[in-house]
């Protein structure tokens, strides 16, 4: 009788499933064709993806509609984000040094800065600097991630220092550091090339240069937030000369702030371009605008919606880049977590001594624990992998580790 039963119950479950399931696919039938009919675009974008082939700048444009419907455009991006790194999430155990706020620029969309004689105004001794060091070995430690102002009295030799005495103390730390604006201003102080400051600084100990500073790459758009620092031209010419002398760099983008979807794309396309003339970036991150504490303060944080779509449209238009990174410090921890699903493989790191965002009113925590890290990533249903600054698996032991084999990724 007990077997009667159950035969009854799975039968009457198997028809009551598959009549729900017949219900559902019947659903996704009325939708697909509900989405053709509207978005009649999107079909051929979803066949371009499918056979690898490279979306154009009129595709990207449409794709920040707000009609055409996100998860669609997150479902692609996740195809080629697996086809490029399967089921891997990076991560990296790095820390922030921020030498000083002070800055002779003033970005609109900036909460860091400070102005000379500012009660908040710092610099960071070389001891304390030395002490960073010390304290990012001790934590374990593959990475210093080193960006900051633009210091009125400091001379190149200043920021040159930063770099030799972190490097001669602890030589596996890997310095990624200035961004192109601090690159830009210490060629203006030297009255050199950017060949010859960047061969300096190599020489000193740098490993990589950090992706800021791109903010927004178009004029219109640049010539408001960021009027007197080193434009887009000047940008890509620092990043093509460390790509041509071996050096490898990240790039980003600064977005919900004045700027339109146009501006992103072209801002897009402008890196996807230079990526195909030297191949030097590893991987790009969409950094959200933080308006707190801003001249911007009027403006809204951009949304989990918004920040997903760019997430998911920066990895579709830039299919020579091999890595997204979700920033998770400005994303928020929830938002960068869906992001592995919306073509992110990265969530950065461990970051301690974060000032940039923290300043701007980001609500994250200060410093995330590894464990936190692969909890996030495993419940995202993806494997953590630890990597360096140049992709490379780490082999670990504790606070003690190598840099194993690179990371492979495919190319389409
Ligand atoms: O260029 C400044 C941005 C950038 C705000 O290479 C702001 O892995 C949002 O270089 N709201 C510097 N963003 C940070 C940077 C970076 C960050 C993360 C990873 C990497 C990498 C590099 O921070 C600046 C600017 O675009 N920024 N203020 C703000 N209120
Ligand atoms: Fe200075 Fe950089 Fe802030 Fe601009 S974003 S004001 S260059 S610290």
């Amino acid at each position: 009788a007990f077997f009667n039963i159950n035969v009854v119950i799975s039968i009457g479950l198997a028809s009551c499933y598959s009549g729900l399931f017949d219900e559902l696919s019947r659903e996704h039938g009325r939708r697909r064709t509900m989405i053709q009919a509207t978005h009649p675009k999107l079909d051929s974008i979803r066949d371009k993806v499918l056979a690898g082939e490279r979306l154009s700048y009129d595709e990207g444009v449409y794709l920040y509609q707000p009609e055409v419907p996100l998860n669609d455009i997150g479902a692609l991006a996740n195809v080629v984000r697996e086809r490029k790194n399967g089921n891997h999430a990076y991560y990296n155990i790095n820390t922030h040094l921020n030498p000083t706020n002070v800055c002779i620029y003033r970005c609109t969309f900036c909460a860091f800065r400070a102005d000379l004689r500012e009660d908040r105004a710092y610099v960071i001794p070389d001891e304390q600097i030395l002490e960073r060091g010390r304290e990012a070995v001790e934590n374990g430690c593959t990475e210093m991630h080193i960006v900051g102002g633009l210091h009125h009295l400091k001379k190149f030799d200043w920021y040159l220092n930063v770099i030799r005495i972190l490097h001669e103390a602890y030589p596996d730390l890997h310095l990624k550091a200035w961004t192109p604006v601090e690159i830009n201003w210490f060629r203006e102080l030297t009255k050199s090339s950017y060949r010859e400051v960047l061969e300096q600084l190599v020489e000193a100990g740098l490993g990589s240069l950090p992706g800021g500073g791109a903010e927004i790459f178009h004029p219109e758009v640049r010539d408001k937030i960021c009027e007197h620092k080193a434009d887009a031209e000047e940008w890509f010419d620092i990043h093509r000369t460390a790509h041509q002398m071996g050096l490898r760099s990240n790039a980003t983008m600064l977005y919900g702030h004045i700027e339109e979807p146009w501006h992103r794309i072209d801002h897009l396309v402008r890196l996807r371009e230079l990526q195909d003339e030297t191949g030097g970036f590893q991987t790009f991150i969409p950094l959200a605008f933080h308006p707190e504490n801003t001249n911007l303060d009027h403006i809204k944080k951009p949304s989990s919606a918004l920040d997903l779509r760019t997430m998911a449209i920066s990895r579709l238009m830039l299919d020579n880049f091999d890595h997204i990174k979700a920033y998770w410090i400005m994303l928020g921890i929830g938002t960068a977590q869906l992001a592995l699903s919306y073509g992110a493989d990265d969530l950065d790191g461990t970051v301690r001594h974060e000032l940039i965002y923290h300043d701007a009113g980001a609500k994250t925590p200060e410093v995330m624990s590894v464990e936190d890290i692969c909890r996030l990533i495993v419940e995202a249903g993806r494997d953590p992998v630890e990597r360096d600054t140049l992709y490379h698996r780490v082999v670990r032991d504790g606070q003690k580790w190598q840099s194993g084999d690179p990371i492979v990724t495919t190319t389409t």
